[in-house]
């Protein structure tokens, strides 16, 4: 690969900026001029220029990995649940790699809190007014407006709706009121949209249309892939499956030490700490894990860490209560940082009813956690038995007491389970999983824009 200096770019983007690399596109037959803009924190961005079809200022812009640089709106739940974090995390990705991303949701989605200003990613927030002949605010309708007014405002070519209701319900009202025609709607299956939400009678025919009705489909997991085709009149085959991912780089074990020093301020030395993630919605099965927790502390000395907020957290509180264990439970309430806590654990528990991923498993697996968790959903896709992980029956703590209690005390066992969880991480790391959205999108818009 031929490496020129030469002077200063004059395009688009590019001005100020210092070609170091020229080369033939594969398919396209053009040059790709790959740059370092001036004070854009060192990443490359290219330009594919078509020399034989007389079009060299409208040069269309390429990403690092080749892809067509796009526009595209994301809207998500912005608080604590896996599908805004998945959508932040995906958004942060595509922006890094030089998309234009545009958030549109009711307010700054966590995750992305704890980041700082970051380039080609804007937040737009909808505002409900509310009146007082409105006894329920219509967010779907607030929302839609300002899709209309991104997707308008931003010429969008697509709009990425995370879970289904009321987003792609949103999105294609959205679509039926913008000027620009070309914008696609994909629409993301996070799990809940579909295995609860989706089947309540108000919301099923709701959803079968937001599915119709949209450009693209995607779910996390094969089995909400099946789910989905069984139940809402979606042939298999127009679902992709597009797993979560994982950012190996900032979910990473710590070294023994490291753990003993950063949770000391709720553990003691010796002690086999253990930790739970999640909304405490009843599908999460949170009395579950207190009780596991309680048949282990009867062996081990050990300490449950729970982490986020929701209605059955208060149940568990008195689970502890009254089996005299209060002192050995450590509630963290809602954190963004959890990359920082999830090393910390010796185990973690996942003893949900239903979960069409379980997002939270494979960020502690990354960490080199070991998971116990239920054989649901897409839960075995994510987690091989026996490996990098315990799968147990749902409801079956007696067995996942006997599993947590032999990693408290095989640690050859645990070591190599830490060891096999962290490697199973790497089969969803981000960059390929990003990639693979990126794909969706270039096909869907593709095939449906006018040549
Ligand atoms: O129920 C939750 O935990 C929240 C929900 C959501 O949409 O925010 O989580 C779902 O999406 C996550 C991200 O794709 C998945 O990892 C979870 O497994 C899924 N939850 C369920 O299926 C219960």
């Amino acid at each position: 690969m031929p490496r020129v200096a030469s002077p200063v770019v004059r395009a688009g983007d590019y001005r100020r900026s210092w070609l170091f690399l020229v080369r033939p596109t594969d398919a396209v037959g053009g040059l790709r001029f790959c740059a370092r803009p001036h004070g854009a924190g060192g990443s490359v961005r290219c330009s594919v220029v078509h020399p034989l079809k007389r079009r060299a200022q409208s040069a269309e812009k390429e990403t690092e990995q080749g892809r067509r640089i796009m526009r595209i709106g994301i809207t998500c739940y912005p608080s604590q649940g896996g599908s805004g974090i998945v959508a932040t995390e995906l958004g942060l990705m595509l922006a890094e790699r030089g998309h234009q991303i545009h958030f549109i949701s009711y307010a700054q989605p966590i995750r992305l809190a704890s980041y700082a200003f970051r380039q080609n990613l804007t937040v737009h927030e909808v505002a409900t007014p509310t009146y007082p002949v409105f006894q329920y605010p219509p967010y779907s309708l607030a929302l839609a407006s300002k899709m209309v007014q991104v997707i308008d405002d931003h010429d969008l070519e697509i709009m990425h709706v995370h879970y289904a209701l009321p987003h792609a319900i949103a999105a294609w009202l959205a679509k039926q009121m913008v000027d620009n025609q070309k914008v696609r709607i994909i629409t993301t299956l996070h799990g809940t949209d579909i295995t609860l939400v989706g089947l309540e009678e108000a919301y099923y025919k709701p959803t079968c249309f937001a599915l119709a009705n949209s450009d693209g489909i995607t779910a996390v997991s094969e089995d909400l892939r099946q789910q989905t085709c069984q139940r809402f009149g979606v042939r298999c085959e127009d679902i992709d499956v597009v797993p979560n991912f994982v950012d190996r780089t900032r979910f990473v074990p710590l070294s023994e030490a490291e753990r003993v020093e950063r949770r000391h301020a709720w553990s003691g030395r010796g002690e086999f700490v253990m930790m739970h993630l999640s909304n405490y919605r009843p599908v999460k099965r949170a009395k579950d894990v207190l009780q596991v927790f309680l048949n282990v502390r009867k062996q081990v000395p050990a300490k449950l860490v729970l982490i986020g907020e929701g209605p059955e957290l208060r149940d568990c509180r008195a689970m502890a209560a009254e089996a005299g264990a209060t002192e050995d439970l450590v509630l963290l309430g809602r954190q963004v940082a959890v990359w920082e806590l999830l090393p910390l654990a010796d185990v973690y528990l996942l003893t949900s009813e239903q979960e069409s991923f379980g997002l939270s498993a494979l960020e502690a697996m990354s960490c080199g956690v070991p998971v116990v968790a239920t054989r649901v959903g897409g839960v075995p896709e994510v987690i091989v038995d026996d490996d990098s992980g315990y799968l147990c029956e749902v409801g079956d703590v007696d067995a996942m007491t006997q599993r947590v209690l032999t990693l408290a005390r095989d640690r050859q066992r645990a070591t190599a389970m830490s060891e096999a969880a962290r490697e199973r991480a790497s089969h969803f790391e981000a960059p390929g999983i990003v990639g693979r959205y990126e794909a969706v999108y270039e096909r869907v818009f593709a095939a449906a824009s006018p040549s």
